[in-house]
């Protein structure tokens, strides 16, 4: 299949809240610098939820969504060194140039090379998409499109992986776990001893308190609307429990009482601008740190009195975990495989790609975690 179309099956939004169609669709060969991925596994995450609902500035339809999976290399364009036909891989859909400003400065995982490109849904080579449908074209979504039986990136957003490493579990290493240990690990640098509060118990929430766990947090404090999350939390090293819904104080006031004047990291895992602003001010006065995971609709804007600001809190936010997609999700995958860190848990349940719709329905199941399509 070397240099020719391959007609596979995809999922396609062809509008925002129109239930997803499975389409038979053309994949371009992989131009110079790209790298086309037969996906054997992939998971849903909020974000193609939040993208498919028409709430995010960057969504195009129609498209291909997915955006946390696993699969082989099939081909690989002109220029390609770092993998090649038969290798594992994770698409990452925050790339890493190593080359670029942004890559260059030590300071950010966010990369500057292809996100232009993989913001409007197409490749950099030719401005161009490499899926089509009976000659119309489709177009990606960041940078991954994960949700097709091959898909076409951009070599700097690919990582090599060890192929022994099972692809039905560390798919999820593309997207949602990595942003929660590393929200905790490298955005916030939580110390051992810390209270640290969690608003917001899905696969984030939970990543943040088994990160939180492994850096020896002394509290994790989780926060949900919803006290079936309460149980399962424990298992990801959730200590304390808050249900906002059974206080009448606001959930800054109550955290700043049950912790001596504040929390010294919260970490914010749902979208909603309003429990932003709980999260930050529930930090404690002078180091409180608050970071954002949650990704909030276009429109929002987050507020609060600069006075929290003046007076020593700290307001960040974090992309992926702060992780370098290329050269850290190897890494993380060596970690799942010395059972260093969980996967597993996560998942709870696996649907096919035929199941599409389904699985977008479990999204809004409080029992779901993480959704595993076999393609
Ligand atoms: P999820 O829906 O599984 O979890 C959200 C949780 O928040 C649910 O348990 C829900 O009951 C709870 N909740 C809702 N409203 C609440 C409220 N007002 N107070 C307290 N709890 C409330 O979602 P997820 O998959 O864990 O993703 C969480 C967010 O992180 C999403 O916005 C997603 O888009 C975003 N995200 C960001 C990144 C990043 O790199 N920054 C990466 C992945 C996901
Ligand atoms: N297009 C969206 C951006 C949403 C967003 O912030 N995405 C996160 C990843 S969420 C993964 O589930 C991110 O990494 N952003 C950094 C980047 O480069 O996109 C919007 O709202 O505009
Ligand atoms: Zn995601």
């Amino acid at each position: 299949t070397q240099g020719q179309f391959i007609t596979c099956k995809a999922a396609v939004a062809w509008e925002a809240n129109k239930p997803l169609v499975i389409e038979d669709v053309q994949v371009a060969p992989p131009q110079a610098g790209e790298v086309r991925v037969k996906i054997l596994f992939t998971a849903l995450c909020h974000t193609d939820a939040y993208t498919w609902s028409g709430k995010d500035p960057e969504g195009l339809f129609p498209c291909i969504l997915g955006h946390e999976a696993a699969g082989i290399v099939e081909s690989v364009g002109e220029g390609v060194t770092e993998v090649q036909t038969g290798d594992h891989v994770i698409p990452c859909y925050q790339a890493e140039c190593r080359e670029c400003k942004l890559c260059k400065s030590g300071k950010t995982n966010l990369c500057g090379k292809v996100r232009a490109a993989t913001g409007v849904g197409i490749m950099m080579n030719d401005r161009k998409t490499r899926f089509s449908i009976k000659g119309k074209p489709i177009y990606h979504f960041m940078g991954t499109s994960t949700f097709s039986q091959y898909t076409v990136v951009h070599d700097v957003s690919v990582a090599k992986i060890d192929p022994t490493a099972p692809l039905e579990k560390v798919c999820l290493l593309g997207c949602g776990v990595p942003t929660g240990l590393g929200a905790v690990w490298n955005t916030a640098k939580v110390e051992a001893g810390s209270i640290v509060a969690i608003f917001g118990l899905g696969t984030i929430g939970l990543a943040v308190a088994e990160g939180a766990k492994a850096a020896g947090a002394s509290r994790i404090i989780g926060i949900d609307i919803d006290t079936k999350k309460f149980d399962r939390a424990k298992d990801f090293g959730v200590t304390e429990f808050v249900n906002p819904k059974e206080h009448d104080k606001p959930i800054q006031q109550l955290l700043i009482d049950l912790t001596d004047g504040g929390v010294d990291y919260s970490f914010e895992c749902i979208g909603n601008v309003s429990v932003m602003r709980a999260a930050l001010e529930c930090c404690h006065k002078g180091w409180g740190t608050s970071v954002i995971v949650g990704v909030a609709a276009s429109g929002q804007e987050i507020s609060t009195r600069p006075f929290q600001l003046v007076t020593g809190r700290v307001w960040k936010g974090t992309a992926f975990g702060g992780f370098k997609s290329r050269s850290q999700v190897p890494l993380l995958v060596d970690k799942y495989m010395k059972k260093e860190i969980k996967i597993d848990e996560y998942i709870t349940h696996k649907l096919t790609l035929a199941e599409m719709n389904e699985a977008f329905d479990l999204l809004h199941e409080g029992s779901c975690l993480r959704c595993v399509l076999d393609m």
